[in-house]
């Protein structure tokens, strides 16, 4: 119950509270490939287990993860992987690829209700799955891409405009690519108006035979898509695992890690360029100090621009020991942060991590080797650029925190609500908003001051 064991503070305007760690699997066996999305004080999580048993679970928290569901089993008893899982408002999306019928398939999942209650699913079979399918999503609207294998230049598109409740037919797209090419697909897909923005990677004549990120835009919601775009350096030095996230303004913002200058084979800086809301690409930025990262992931709050890696920096390449990265920028993505460790066990291999923020709190979550050989989910939360006592979150110690902490405790509304509360309220640390906490902030306002 209690979040307050660990307080690092960092220069250079990053500032983040490491909250403790919630240990999510107690299976045997690996748990991997774990996905996370919130909203609000709703946090989501889904990952699969293959050992010793093909799983695919689900757990939530609807206070900011300070108290977590048993876990839901989406899936079992055949494999299944790539899960990703995606929010609008209390409905819920999940898709993963899953093997069944002598081929990989995707299926597809929905709850209205926050996750307490899944729909039947929906399979798409017949198709041998390559990767994962991917969802994009903006208002009422959901896309799910997925791809196969039978055509080099082929995708599924498939559309509901109403959450989920109805979807259109498979719409086929044959992308406009070179004969010579080699290998295409996409990681991630984000909707604005009627824009769809795909980024990937791919494999042709053009990329000096090596892997290079492409991204991929349709103006006219699926109708058309460009040519695709290489927006990594075309060196013959890999380029992988992009991701991509709109921010407020619409701009792309996209991450990706990088083989150029790294001795490290399979880790490289990670990079950022974004695409502006008016077509336009940035120069590439230069996130990592080192060139030890690798499976990047993002996301945006308020503009800040938060992205999350494995990393080998402290432990060398050999011993398959990686830690966890965080880095942030503010600006857009022109300058970043040093980056930040966020993981805290040194002698365990970190891996797949991902990242959702929302109200203050960021939420990273990735697999972790803890108990013996077998790999179990972590979920770090952090409080960004936090301050005690501010309980109305305006980023100040003031006297609207003071009447707010007052009229809690007047109208019997002192129980700690979430995970927030918790950190930032709470300062008399006895999970109840009382009158000691409110002494602790005053003492605190009169000591700045
Ligand atoms: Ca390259
Ligand atoms: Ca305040
Ligand atoms: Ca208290």
């Amino acid at each position: 119950m209690l979040f307050f064991l660990l307080y690092i503070s960092f220069s250079i305007g990053q500032e983040i509270t490491l909250l403790d760690s919630t240990i999510f699997s107690d299976q045997l066996g690996d748990n991997l490939t774990a996905r996370i999305t919130s909203v609000n004080e709703n946090i989501h999580i889904v990952w699969h287990t293959s050992y010793p048993e093909y799983r695919l679970y689900y757990t939530h928290s609807l206070d900011g993860g300070l108290t977590w569901s048993e876990y839901s089993i989406i899936s079992i008893g055949s494999p299944c992987n790539f899960p990703q899982i995606l929010a609008q408002s209390d409905t819920l999306h999940i898709t993963w690829r899953e093997y069944g019928d002598y081929n990989w398939m995707v299926k597809y999942i929905r709850s209205t209700d926050n996750g307490f209650n899944w729909e039947e699913p929906i399979q798409y079979s017949g198709v041998y799955s390559l990767g994962g399918p991917l969802f994009g999503s903006v208002s009422d609207k959901i896309y799910l891409l997925f791809q196969t294998s039978e055509f080099m230049n082929r995708k599924y598109l498939v559309k509901s405009f109403d959450r989920g409740s109805n979807w259109g037919e498979v719409d086929t797209i044959n992308f406009d690519i070179s004969e010579s090419t080699t290998s295409f697909g996409f990681n991630s897909m984000n909707l604005e108006n009627s824009n769809i923005h795909l980024v990937g990677s791919m494999n042709s004549a053009q990329t000096l035979g090596e892997g290079e990120i492409i991204y991929i835009g349709s103006s006219d919601d699926g109708m058309s898509f460009s040519s695709p775009t290489i927006i990594s350096p075309i060196d013959g030095a890999t380029s992988q695992k992009v991701v991509g996230k709109l921010d407020s303004e619409l701009n792309l913002h996209t991450v990706w890690y990088d083989y150029q200058n790294s001795p490290n084979t399979l880790h490289g800086y990670i990079l950022h360029r974004s695409l502006n809301y008016q077509g336009i690409w940035s120069s590439t930025h230069v996130i990592t100090n080192e060139p030890t990262g690798q499976l990047p992931s993002i996301d945006i709050d308020d503009n800040r621009i938060s992205v999350i890696y494995s990393d080998i920096r402290d432990t060398g390449f050999t011993n398959n020991s990686q830690e966890i990265y965080y880095n942030s920028s503010s600006d857009n993505g022109e300058t970043w942060n040093d980056d930040i460790r966020i993981s805290f066990m040194e002698t365990y291999n970190n891996i797949y991590p991902d990242i959702s923020i929302s109200n203050y709190l960021l939420y990273s979550i990735w697999s972790s080797t803890i108990v013996g050989n077998d790999y179990q989910i972590i979920l770090k939360p952090g409080v960004i650029d936090g301050i005690k006592g501010d309980i109305n979150q305006d980023h100040q110690q003031n006297i609207f925190d003071i009447i707010i902490y007052v009229d809690r405790i007047l109208g019997h509304e002192n129980n700690i609500d979430n995970l927030y509360e918790s950190w930032a309220v709470d300062l008399f640390e006895d999970n109840h908003i009382n009158i000691q906490d409110i002494i602790i902030l005053l003492n605190m306002i009169l000591n700045i001051q």
